[in-house]
């Protein structure tokens, strides 16, 4: 195994996209990462709504080797995610607003063109990770670790399966025993929760779900040109207005203080009282709300959405122009689109043009996943 390493020399950072198959050393890689420079809590992202990484629950994690999936093949009927089609486009990616948290790399805006793809309409739902499951005996980092990240109002469990809280996020504890399945604790379960997104999936599980299904994890182009549904610079997958737009009609039944919302984030005081506004606490059905233009749902909110690429905060100084892929190394993989925790006072990233990032490894009750298409390696426009 650690002849793989060769090849990086001293450079702990993580191998490059696609080494579903480097468990061991990834997980080394993680580990020297998070002693050598600790991702932090206030510089950006994955803070406020998101915990920053297992080792933000435990002080010394013992190196474990990922489940992999039984078969790697590619999928015939097995990604049952209804498919919506993305047109080809040349599109203005990032924050024209000013609405950018410090850090997160939303600037410049910059034109991006990408050829025409396929992404689920939804997130990946219980049901369909469960497919996965059933047909490979995946298991799941959460699983492999023994816990998982629960808010606090969420937890189903037992006093002594709750570990500490990370420093600046006291919301946030690691549950022994959370997973897709008991996505409260040992507690809960998900009898009735079928349609709602799957999570506590980590980026190498969402991975690991791909390779069974012949899919990919959406770069971070595709899902802001997906999530932005054809709307030049909106801040929200339908304009403007979290509540509405102001020139199609709003079918979506008005809740009990006569302001529709468009998505499942937190409305009241974070992280204490959610009034529930938005009908939702945790996680709400895939097809709760509207869909965008492009038929997606649910791109903001709800879940955080991994993305294929490494994050970096400088990334869009750099990108290409076509069909952008993100940095060759990194540490930390992209999230998109905030969750069911998101709130003004502490992050607004409920955005299309929002960034957030966080460890392969980590998992949470508010982190799911979509696919598109199979990507190939070769760049739009290469000679075949
Ligand atoms: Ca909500
Ligand atoms: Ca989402
Ligand atoms: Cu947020």
């Amino acid at each position: 195994m650690d002849s793989t390493h060769d090849d990086h020399g001293d450079d702990a950072r993580p191998a490059a996209d696609g080494a579903i198959a480097d468990a061991p050393e990834r997980g080394a890689a993680h580990n020297a990462h998070t002693a050598a420079e600790p991702t932090g809590d206030g510089g950006h992202g994955a803070s406020c709504c998101a915990p920053t990484g297992r080792d933000a629950f435990l002080s010394a994690p013992t190196p474990v080797a990922l489940g992999l999936p039984a078969r790697d093949v590619s999928g015939d009927a097995r990604h049952l995610v209804e498919q919506v089609r993305v047109p080809a486009q040349t599109f203005r990616m990032g924050d024209g607003r000013g609405d950018e948290n410090r850090g997160d790399g939303e600037t410049p805006v910059h034109e991006v063109t990408l050829e025409s793809f396929g992404i689920d309409a939804t997130s990946v739902t219980n049901d369909d990770f469960a497919r996965f499951v059933d047909a490979t005996g995946y298991r799941t980092e959460a699983e492999t670790w023994g816990f998982s990240a629960v808010f606090h109002l969420a937890i189903a469990a037992p006093a002594e399966d709750v570990m500490g809280a990370p420093a600046g996020t006291p919301w946030w504890r690691g549950v022994k025993g959370a997973d897709w399945r008991h996505p409260g604790g040992r507690d809960s379960d998900i009898v009735g929760l079928g349609d709602h997104p799957v999570v506590h999936i980590s980026w190498n599980d969402a991975e690991a779900y791909c390779a069974w299904a012949g899919r990919s994890l959406p770069t971070e182009a595709q899902w802001e040109a997906a999530s932005r549904g054809g709307l030049d610079g909106a801040r929200f997958p339908w304009g403007d207005d979290p509540h509405g737009d102001d020139s199609v009609p709003d079918p979506t039944p008005k809740p009990r203080d006569g302001t529709p919302w468009r998505m499942n984030i937190w409305q009241g005081v974070f992280p204490t009282e959610n009034t529930l506004e938005d009908g939702f606490l945790t996680t709400a059905p895939v097809r709760s709300f509207e869909p965008n233009a492009y038929g997606l749902w649910q791109t903001i909110g709800n879940v955080w959405e991994w993305c294929a690429d490494w994050w970096h905060p400088g990334y869009y100084g750099v990108s290409p122009l076509i069909d952008p892929r993100g940095p060759e190394r990194g540490q930390v993989r992209v999230m998109r689109g905030g969750s069911y925790l998101c709130h003004d006072s502490y992050c607004n990233r409920y955005r299309n043009a929002a960034r957030s990032s966080n460890t392969p490894d980590s998992s949470m009750g508010n982190g799911g996943f979509r696919t598109v298409d199979r990507r190939d390696d070769s760049p739009i426009g290469a000679p075949v």
